[in-house]
This record gives C-alpha cells, structure tokens and sequence, in this order.
C-alpha cells in the first residue's frame, strides 16, 4: 500500500525506499553488519541513544535525514530560537529556550524590537530563588507566624503536568521537611485529598495558571482561599502569607485577591506544556532548592545547544523525530510507548502525552490546507518492569506493532542490593525480545509440544530505540525534557502543522460552561437543547443533584 504522503522529492524518494525495503528483519540486519549497533548509536549531551533496533537501514536513515532538510527543519529552528512568530495562529513567538538561556545569551521576540527577553527570565529567576530559599529555610512564615511544611500547587494541564512529573522524577533531591502536593482536578475528592492532615497554619498555596481564567483551577483556588480565610476566623488579610500565583494574567491574579508581590510572571511566548522551566516550576523549586533548578535548566540548555549544533545526522531530537516519522507516515503505525526503567519516571510518559499529543495532535496545517497522511502518535506508557507483567504481551504478540522508547540509568539513587542489575537486564532483555523474537524452530527445539509452538512464537522486528543516561539529575531531567520538546518540534516541521496552539481544547471548555448553568438552574423543564443523549445524562443528573442537595 502507499502511503499517503505529500509529493515532494524526499517524501517520494521515501516512499520509493519503504516499498523497496518491504519486510525488513532485525535478525538479518544484525547479522549482515556486526557494526549496526556502533553505526547507531549517537550522543547528546548526556544521552545516549542508540537507535539499531529500528526497522532502518542506514539508506533509511539518510533519506529522513534529507526529508528533514527537505522540510527546513534548520531554518524553522533558526525561526524558533530568533524569537519569530512561528505560532502564527496565535501570532506569538515560542520561546521557551530563552527560559534556560545563560544570563549572557540574549534572544528576543522578534516583533518586540529586539527587547532581551533573557533578562526578564533572570529577574523572575532570581525573585523565585529568593522566595524559594525563604521557604526552604523557614524564614517565609504564615499567618500566625509559622513556618511552612506543606506546598500545594493548584494547576492543570501545563499547570500541573511538568511539577508533577519533575517533583517525582526528582524525588531523590527534594527537601525532607516539606511536603509538596499537587491539586488539578475539578473533581473535589482531588482537592479534599490533598487538604486531608495538613496544618493549614502551616501551608502555602501555589496557583499556577498561565491565563488565571481555567475554570478547573479557580474553582480549586477559590475554595482553598475559603479554607484558609475560615481556619483564620474570617480574616482575608491571612492570603497574603499563604497564597503565590505563577501567571502571566497580574490583573487576575489582583482580582482574585493575591498581591501581585506574590506573583511571578512569564510571558506569552511561552507554552503551557512548554512552561515547567517557567515560573511554573515554583513548586518544584521549593521542593528541590534554587540551585537543583538552575541545574535543571542547564540541563535543558545542553540539549538545546546540542540540538542547535549538532548535524542532523547525528542529532538526537531530529534522529527521534524522523524515527517517527517513519512509523507514523511509512510504516502506519499509530503509537509511540515510551518505557522508563526508571520508577521516579513514572509520570514522564503521562508529561510527554500532552507534550506529543497537544502539539501534534493537528490536522491542518500552517497553510491552512488538511495535512496529508498522519500526524502526531498516540503516546502512553508505564516505568519498566511493572509494564511487563501488564500490557507488554500485546508489544511482543499483538497484532499491532507499538514503537517504543526504553529509557534506563547506569546508577540509581538507591543502590539496594542487586536491584539496579535485575532492573537493567530487563530492561535490555525486552528490547532484545522485542528485536529478534523467537523462531517456531527455536521453539520446536526446546521440546514445545506442537499444538503450543505458534502460542509460543514470537514475530521480532518490534522496534525499539534505547536511551541510555549516566544517572536521573535535574541535569539529566532537563535534557530528557528538552530531547522530546525538540523531537515533537521537528516533527511538526516535518508535518507542516502548528505545534504551539490548542484549539483542540477549546470546545469541550465552551461546552461545559453552558452546561454548569443547565445543571445548576432552578428551573424544573426538562433540558431539551442538546442532542437526546446528553439531555438525558443531564436530567439524570440533575435528579440525583436534587436529592443529594435535598
Ligand atoms: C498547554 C495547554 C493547557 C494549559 C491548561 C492550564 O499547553 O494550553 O494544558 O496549560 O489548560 O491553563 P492555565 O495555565 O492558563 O490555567
């Protein structure tokens, strides 16, 4: 079959190499060239991927290569990092590189007559670290003169996301006399969770909202800071010490009652999904202390030279990108797993979901037309080894084949016993059992009764890439974050989409606004202006919702 791909040179000659390379087996490109894996392998900053277990040949490899050359992915990057306004259904620039950018680097959005926008990101650093370090160290005191002990950040989505994931991933390093929660459902079990046990004397409430008008977050927001007035007898004046707000919106933010001395900005020009290295990241900072951050965002840094420097041949984000590419628009494949054999990882596939899929997830492109062929994977995943004995007999047996991303340590935190060695030969025998399978002769000849040999067979050719790092640092986090930032930006340059916007978002949002008022009217009528469906999950509701509120 034929991919449905744009007609350009390096697609067609794509497409031309794809039908060509036909069935291509793991077993015997290995065999064929005992340097594959060598040839495969590239650095990044600390990362090593080596990405031998693709069903690629090094001709593949050149042809995605010229693709992306094809597609400009230089001069997009050029555009990206000159502060243009390549979000051009938003008409903003993407800058979330300036938020890692040395004090000594300058970068500017390009309609902003050349304002260093790298100055901006250090003020708001260093107020942050000043804030940070206060609370850290006990001196930032509530209202009756406590110091604080929980930190809870009211989020969602790009809100939520990138604190939640990096609190966790850097769990080794957080301070052990705070405990940092995170709050982003509307669904108030969520919030009445998080308030469970805490000494409200004691706690510090970090609203974090790009636009400070999510329906989801000033709900929350709104009856923590209720909470909070109440314990203190009614006594407004106790918000001051107890709420921070992480927003581009200072007028909201004032609105709703928080001092905007409380406030740490940033900018347009950063995306939600693209913002945990933003103001954002308040929560984290606290949880792991100024200086862990700033390691952090060098370590973003390193990626992002990596990926500005680096030829495309040997640069780990475009290498990625194209690697999905392949899958998604050559091969047909419609998911990406990414499998961390890394517990503290255990949120990342869950960031990289709305990463991938928020950005890519488009079906019109820059020039206004319908993409041709597909665009961004679904993406998912689970730490190794837990997925092991779940989900990953469909990886080796099912009938559909899921890419997938295996990402290991040499070091742990923890080193207990033999648990670090048992972790990584897993983590490699899966990779090696996805690659190569095993034959019905292989298993005829360990003695399988005949009936079971097909049972007991597995295909091979499961594709995989492995990423191999020293040890989970903030360092090592920011340039994991960046890597895949940079992939699925390479990727939308590739597909010609937007990948800064989310429209997509927006029409469940309008919808459940008109909803709320349905549901909460006082009028008995029955709701007749939807479709039957939801009309009669409304009146079903809205029956339960009259008894339970009597
Ligand atoms: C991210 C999205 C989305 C956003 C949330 C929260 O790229 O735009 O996930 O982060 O909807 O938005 P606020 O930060 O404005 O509350």
């Amino acid at each position: 079959m034929r991919p449905n791909v744009p007609d350009t040179p390096a697609w067609n000659a794509l497409v031309e190499h794809a039908e060509e390379l036909g069935e291509f087996d793991l077993r015997a490109a290995f065999a064929a060239d005992p340097e594959r894996a060598s040839a495969m392998t590239v650095d990044g900053a600390d990362l090593t991927l080596d990405y031998s277990k693709h069903l690629v040949t090094a001709d593949t490899m050149s042809l995605l290569v010229a693709l992306a050359t094809e597609a400009d992915v230089e001069g997009h990057r050029a555009a990206m990092f000159g502060g243009e306004h390549i979000n051009a259904t938003e008409d903003r620039a993407v800058l979330h590189t300036a938020l890692r950018a040395p004090a000594d680097v300058s970068m500017s959005d390009a309609a902003d007559s050349g304002e260093n926008v790298v100055d901006d990101v250090h003020d708001v650093l260093d107020r942050m670290a000043a804030t940070a370090t206060r609370i850290r160290d006990g001196e930032w005191l509530g209202h009756s003169g406590e110091s604080i002990r929980t930190v809870i950040n009211i989020g969602i989505g790009g809100s939520d996301l990138g604190p939640v994931m990096a609190t966790a991933a850097l769990a080794a390093f957080t301070a052990d006399h705070l405990d940092t929660r995170f709050v982003s459902n509307v669904d108030g079990d969520d919030l009445g969770e998080a308030l469970r046990g805490v000494d409200l004397a004691r706690t510090l409430f970090i609203v974090a909202s790009k636009t400070f008008t999510t329906q989801e977050t000033l709900a929350n927001a709104g009856e923590a800071r209720a909470r909070l007035v109440e314990y203190f007898d009614g006594d407004d004046s106790a918000v001051a010490a107890h709420f921070l707000a992480l927003s581009t919106n200072a007028e909201g933010v004032a609105a709703f009652g928080i001092d905007t001395d409380n406030m740490f900005g940033f900018w347009d020009w950063v995306g939600g999904r693209y913002s945990l290295d933003s103001a954002i990241g308040m929560s984290l900072m606290i949880a792991i202390g100024p200086e862990a951050f700033r390691a952090m965002l060098a370590g973003f840094r390193a990626m992002d030279e990596h990926f500005l420097n680096a030829p495309l041949e040997r640069n780990l984000p475009v290498l990625m990108g194209v690697l999905g590419v392949w899958y998604r628009n050559l091969l047909g494949l419609s998911t990406l797993a990414v499998l961390p054999y890394v517990n503290d990882l255990a949120r990342f596939p869950a960031y990289l979901q709305q990463l991938d899929m928020e950005s890519n997830g488009k079906r019109i492109r820059l020039d206004g037309e319908p993409v041709v062929g597909e665009t961004g994977p679904i993406v998912w995943g689970e730490p190794g080894t837990n997925g092991q004995h779940a989900f990953y007999q469909l990886l080796h047996q099912g009938t559909t084949v899921v890419p997938a991303d295996f990402i290991g340590v040499l070091q742990p935190h923890h080193d207990i016993g033999e648990h670090h060695d048992l972790l990584m030969a897993n983590l490699f025998a899966q990779t090696e059992a996805l690659a190569f399978g095993k034959t019905a002769d292989e298993v005829r000849a360990e003695g399988v009764a005949e009936h079971l040999v097909a049972h007991k067979t597995f295909p091979g050719n499961r594709p995989t890439s492995t990423l191999i790092a020293p040890k989970l640092s903030p360092h090592l986090l920011g340039q994991l974050v960046a890597l895949y930032e940079h992939k699925v930006f390479v990727q939308g340059v590739i597909w010609g989409i937007n990948s800064f916007d989310q429209w997509g978002v927006e029409l469940g949002k309008v919808l459940a606004k008109r909803l709320v008022a349905e549901i909460q009217a006082d009028d008995p009528a029955p709701v007749t202006s939807h479709d039957s469906s939801t009309n009669a999950l409304v009146e079903r509701y809205r029956a339960a919702r009259r008894a339970r509120l009597g």
